[in-house]
């Protein structure tokens, strides 16, 4: 199937990479040996994705030279951390990263300002606490990501079981990672075996990034339809009745480039839970054969949706399976918020949502976040789950345990009854500068800054209380999920941003490009209007998203832009 649908076509670089050396070590043991050597090779680097490892410069040095330091992400399904794990990481953070450790959008921990010396020591911790880095980015299934929260969440348990099946069923079975990082030892991962190509994804793995989420109605925590293959639980009767499936969401584009656009996956239709592992390797295998091996732009399965169709797809995927799908199930997806302060969860005891700015978990100044989390952490020994907003909750914490929480955080300048404010607990920013090679514009250090701005306007119109979602992000990649925003920043050039509204609360629309190119101090100036109108103009109980999409791009009652 894969030589029938690539007859005739000039693979991309990373194509014959792969192809050229499907163990995916390349010269990587070579240069960590080499102590004079401070980064790898350019096609070392493209192998390093696969072990969850980026090579990065420090831009704000980078006048002076480039100064090659390394970011690491670990693959965690459902964001789940045990308190040994954090307490590593924590530990890891100080002693081999820049000291702070950050939450990602898809529920997982980087580790930034690593040097080389340093990767060997913090992917050997990591494993030790039994996770791992394999398969956190590269051309392969990546992070599966399930809805945290616990209380909005009857059948919490199961979702988090497949989840886990489905990380370990598409787990590629790369030995290099092990060879390299481990010398030799074997991590249990759900039966990796020895092989050098891969049972599922062969020799050249997949044509680019696999992205997988679980979702639980009524709601959208983790984004679901901007991932390349959904599952959206159906409870019927507070029982697991199946998932429906969703296929050919994808954020990332180019500017200049019309042939590369976020796209909100289809729902394709209903299975059981015991068919889940089938349907998920079906549709990864329709990705692995059909996807576009000559442009990496656009290789992504949504792509695959687009040029043949819903109807082809399930079609396609019904003959991998061997079984017809059924109908999908009626579903309703109200909000993608996380929440916050203390919470009862499903089990009788209590979690704390605990919201963190951009995800980053630091000490700066009074606000020492990250000696508190592990006071904590240390004390309490709670379980922790990373939100896709790349927030943090604190989960399984008895009654007897919450005051003395509280005042731990509170002694450490971090609120828990009032966090911040309406605004920036629903923002996301992406890392953008200094540590990202793509970025063409600042995100999480800026975005603080703008919402100040905004809370001033916001206050000065009397629309202090509105929940508005803004996420900004330095280039169009969309790491933060800014088409799915209210309001969307996307880096364009230095301090210049594209502005995109009209996404909704239940983050089930795609919003629209607004202006081109804006300067971060004319973002204001640009928005006051829009507020304006919005004041004056909105429909009872209207959100700022539905009515910009409502006046601005489409004709449409608020009730019609919300589906
Ligand atoms: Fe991303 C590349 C950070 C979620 C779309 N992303 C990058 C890199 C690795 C830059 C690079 O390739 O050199 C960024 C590292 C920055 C740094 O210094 O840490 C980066 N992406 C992130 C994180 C950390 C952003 C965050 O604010 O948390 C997220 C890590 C998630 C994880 O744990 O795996 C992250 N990236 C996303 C998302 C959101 C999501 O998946 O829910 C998207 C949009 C959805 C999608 O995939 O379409 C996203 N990242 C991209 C793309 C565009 C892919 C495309 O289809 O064109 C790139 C560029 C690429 O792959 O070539 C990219
Ligand atoms: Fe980097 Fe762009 Fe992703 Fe931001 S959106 S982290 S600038 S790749």
């Amino acid at each position: 199937m894969i030589k029938e649908n690539q007859a005739n076509i000039k693979l991309s670089k990373n194509e014959s990479l792969k192809e050229g050396d499907p163990r995916l070590s390349g010269g990587i043991p070579g240069t960590l040996a080499d102590p004079e050597l401070d980064r790898f090779a350019s096609d070392d680097t493209q192998f390093l994705k696969f072990h969850g490892i980026y090579q990065q410069d420090d831009r704000d040095l980078r006048k002076k030279g480039k100064k090659f330091m390394f970011m690491i992400r670990t693959r965690q399904p459902g964001g789940l951390t045990t308190a040994d794990q954090y307490l590593t990481f924590d530990d890891l953070a100080d002693r081999f990263g820049n000291g702070t450790l950050r939450i990602t959008s898809r529920q997982a921990f980087q580790f930034h300002g690593v040097l080389k010396g340093g990767l060997g020591p913090t992917i050997q911790k990591i494993n030790e606490a039994l996770l791992t880095t394999l398969a956190a980015c590269g051309d392969v299934v990546r992070n599966v990501m399930a809805p945290p929260t616990p209380a909005t969440n009857k059948v919490e348990d199961e979702i988090y079981r497949d989840a886990g099946l489905l990380s370990n069923a598409l787990l590629p079975q790369c030995t290099a990672y092990h060879q390299i990082w481990l010398e030799g030892q074997k991590l249990d991962l759900g039966g990796a075996e020895d092989k050098v190509e891969d049972p599922l994804y062969g020799k050249t793995y997949l044509p680019r990034k696999f992205k997988v989420a679980f979702a639980a109605p009524p709601s959208n925590d983790t984004d679901i339809f901007t991932n390349c293959m959904g599952f959206i639980a159906i409870e019927e009767n507070g029982k697991l009745a199946g998932y429906n499936l969703t296929a050919g969401g994808g954020l990332g584009m180019n500017h200049n480039n019309e042939a590369t656009f976020p796209r909100k996956a289809d729902v394709i239709g209903f299975l059981t839970p015991d068919q889940i592992e089938a349907v998920a390797k079906g549709v990864v295998s329709i990705h692995r054969d059909f996807g576009d091996r000559s442009e990496r732009k656009h290789a992504r399965l949504k792509y695959v949706l687009e040029d043949r169709g819903v109807e082809w797809f399930r079609s396609e995927l019904e003959s991998r399976i061997g079984f017809k799908l059924e109908t999908a199930r009626p579903f309703d997806f109200t909000s993608q918020a996380d929440v916050f302060g203390w919470q009862k969860n499903t089990q009788g005891s209590w979690f704390l949502g605990l919201f963190i700015q951009s995800g980053r978990i630091q000490d700066t100044g009074d606000y020492r976040l990250k000696t508190a989390l592990r006071k904590v952490v240390e004390k309490f020994r709670p379980e922790l789950r990373q939100t896709s907003a790349q927030n943090l909750i604190i989960n399984h914490v008895g009654e007897a345990d919450k005051e003395a929480i509280t005042k731990i955080f509170e002694e450490h300048g971090v609120e828990v009854e009032n966090q911040s404010t309406i605004l920036r607990r629903a923002s996301m920013a992406c890392p953008a500068l200094p540590t990202c090679g793509l970025a063409l514009a600042e995100s999480e250090r800026v975005l603080p800054d703008i919402l100040g701005r905004f809370e001033d306007l916001l206050g000065e119109l009397e629309l202090k209380d509105e929940e508005i979602v803004i996420r900004m992000t330095g280039c169009p990649n969309g790491c933060a999920r800014p088409y799915m925003a209210e309001i969307g920043f996307v880096g364009r050039a230095p301090n210049k941003y594209q502005i995109y509204l009209g996404g909704n609360e239940a983050s089930t629309r795609v919003n629209r490009l607004y202006k081109e190119s804006i300067p971060n101090d004319k973002i204001i100036e640009e928005l006051r209007p829009v507020f304006e109108r919005f004041k004056n103009e909105r429909q009872p109980g209207e959100r700022f998203g539905d009515f910009c999409f409502r006046a601005y791009f489409d004709n449409v009652s608020s009730e019609e832009a919300r589906q």
